[in-house]
């Protein structure tokens, strides 16, 4: 998930793939509009689990939901901050009941609880922490008063935020850019001009890349490691020579429904 810090990354959710995976909503920016292969599907979700294990995470597994082909994407249905969650009204009608499971898997472990109000909608994937700041995708799926709940919810953690528009030909701004430690943030070339970073801090460095890589700019830090889709070279090159050790996953069914490596969890400490 975008909204932990680097260091909240302890405890991971995730949730398999459904059967009905094929069904899942897509915009297809990313393919040519084939379907994903469930069973391939499971196979890269398991090596997504088997990465975070072996770097020392605790991994809590939820169940898929049949009736909910996108439920894989746990990001959309929660925004954790240092351990306090606000729950969003998730921005796709068909998705809303996602977040029931989500509800009783993370509540326990928070320490204040905030929920969006109709009319009010935002989606996880619309949420970018770089180091303290938080940037808010105004896009298809969050409107003007789910945002600006959130950043109320954010004011009162002392977080400064800003909104950014997305373009129409993406889903959300994680589809974008990711910030793979707190001093780097990834774009693709073209989106320079258009997603404007408001009161971006001089120490953080923007990459950009080129456009035929935009899907290999979600990423996910992990201390000195990132973990890259597998196939973008540039991403790849550009992170190593700063230093970065990289995990590549494979990510192609997922890419087939707009969903990138942050969707497929969420942090806490
Ligand atoms: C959807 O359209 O909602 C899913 N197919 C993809 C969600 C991707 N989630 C994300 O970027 N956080």
């Amino acid at each position: 998930m975008s909204t932990s810090s680097h260091s909240d990354k302890k405890n991971i959710i995730v949730r398999p793939p459904p059967k009905s995976f094929a069904n899942a909503l897509t915009t297809s920016q990313f393919t040519n509009g084939e379907k994903p292969n469930y069973e391939l599907a499971i196979k890269q979700h398991k090596e997504y689990v088997e990465t975070f294990k072996k770097l020392g995470l605790n991994v809590i597994i939820l169940e898929s939901e049949e009736e909910y082909p996108d439920c894989c994407f746990v990001e959309d249905q929660a925004l954790i901050v240092d351990n306090n969650v606000f729950f969003p009204i998730p921005g796709a009608p068909s998705r809303r009941g996602e977040q029931k499971s989500i509800i009783k898997a993370i509540t326990p472990h928070m320490r204040s609880i905030h929920w969006c109000q109709e009319p009010g909608k935002i989606d996880g994937g619309d949420v970018v922490r770089v180091g303290d700041i938080f940037y808010i995708g105004k896009s298809k799926r969050s409107n003007d008063s789910g945002i600006s709940q959130f950043q109320g919810f954010l004011r009162k953690l002392n977080f400064e935020s800003y909104v950014v528009n997305v373009p129409d030909y993406s889903l959300h701004l994680t589809t974008l850019c990711s910030s793979p430690n707190f001093n780097l943030l990834l774009i693709p070339e073209s989106c320079q001009n258009d997603l404007v970073f408001t009161n971006l801090p001089k120490s953080v460095e923007i990459i950009t890349i080129p456009d035929h890589e935009t899907y290999g700019c979600n990423t996910i830090g992990i201390e000195d490691k990132v973990i890259i889709s597998e196939g973008y070279s540039t991403v790849k090159k550009e992170l190593i020579e700063r230093g970065l050790e990289i995990i590549e996953l494979p990510m192609s069914e997922f890419r087939a429904v707009d969903g990138s490596l942050t969707c497929l969890s969420l942090f806490y400490k």
